[in-house]
């Protein structure tokens, strides 16, 4: 149970801190909890769906997880979001590359995030999910789309499949980089791609 992803952390974060508070957030079919899966990240120590979205949050190792579907009553999540995540030390934000549509509204999440004071020193991974699909938008089209070049936080892209798992442990490398190199060093950002 949690093997790779232990691993993973395990190797990446062996002296982060106690607690490495990871937010995963995403509009709901983004893919995240593929992405948990794919990872075997499957210690769900707490679920609390609510109506129109969904709280789930997972301990492996010295990182816990909250787990996020952000397209609920928008609220309501936010009360809740300041609730469960203060401390967080990193967000991975999941975007569906297929589902156009729907970009402006992860982008609302998105800013909202990372104006948000606690995420201040916050790193933050998109993992540009759904690569296997024809008229999936590659990194270097969402970081123009996401307007990630106006991040004052440090912030990575990563395409990947998570049904595959393909990008994903490149993407966790990523964000282990970052952690170790937040200080006095803001305004940057990488893309990654397949
Ligand atoms: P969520 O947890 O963000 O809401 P899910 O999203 O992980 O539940 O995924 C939503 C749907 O997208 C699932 O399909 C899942 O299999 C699919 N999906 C997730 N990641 C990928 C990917 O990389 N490629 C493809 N092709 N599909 C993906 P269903 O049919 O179960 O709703
Ligand atoms: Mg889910």
């Amino acid at each position: 149970m949690g093997g790779r992803i232990s691993q993973l952390f395990g190797r990446w974060f062996p002296k982060v801190e106690p607690e490495l508070r990871v937010g995963m957030l995403g509009l709901d079919n983004a893919g995240k909890t593929t992405i948990l899966y794919q990872l075997k990240l499957d210690r769900n120590i707490e679920s609390v769906p609510t109506v129109g979205f969904n709280v789930e949050k997972v301990r492996c190792g010295k990182m816990v997880m909250n787990i996020w579907d952000v397209s609920g009553s928008r609220p309501r999540t936010r009360v809740l979001w300041e609730h469960y995540n203060q401390n967080t030390r990193a967000i991975i934000f999941v975007v569906d590359a297929t589902d156009v549509r729907r970009l402006p509204r992860a982008l609302d999440e998105l800013r909202w995030l990372w104006c948000r004071p606690e995420l201040a020193e916050a790193v933050f991974l998109l993992f540009a999910n759904k690569q296997d699909l024809p008229g999936a938008l590659g990194a270097e089209q969402l970081m123009a789309l996401l307007q990630l070049q106006s991040l004052t936080q440090q912030w990575a892209i990563q395409e990947c499949c998570a049904i595959n798992g393909m990008g994903l442990a490149e993407g966790l490398q990523q964000l282990q980089q970052m952690l170790t190199s937040t200080r006095g060093k803001r305004h940057s950002g990488t893309y990654s791609i397949k």
